[in-house]
């Protein structure tokens, strides 16, 4: 677990200290997604170019949030109960959003 807390630390870290570089007026939103009940808080989101997507993991049990939409690949890898981890979004398109895990969670991520 130790390693799961450092990850998530630097990944709060290095989105917040994104957020600090980035010039007034082209400020970059984060939006928050829960996961409860094996599902995403909502099944659809549309976001900004280069937007951060935090999810936060409300359930019990472990998740695994991912895409393999090409273009908007990542993987969040084994994320505990109460734990958030953060996506960034850099290109434009749809984004199919799974989790390993639970093959019923679909996200759709509109970024515009
Ligand atoms: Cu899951």
């Amino acid at each position: 677990m130790w390693v799961g807390r450092l990850v998530l630390a630097l990944s709060v870290w290095a989105t917040g200290d994104l957020a600090a570089q980035l010039p007034s007026g082209g400020a970059r939103h984060s939006h928050g997604i829960w996961l409860e009940d094996k599902q995403f808080s909502q099944p659809e989101i549309a976001i900004a170019v280069s937007d951060t997507i935090v999810f936060a993991n409300d359930d019990r049990v472990m998740h695994n949030i991912f895409s393999s939409t090409d273009g908007a690949r990542f993987n969040l890898l084994r994320q505990a109960s109460g734990s958030k981890k953060a996506a960034v979004f850099a290109t434009t398109g749809t984004v199919l959003v799974r989790c390993a895990f639970h093959p019923s969670m679909r996200l759709t991520v509109i970024v515009q």
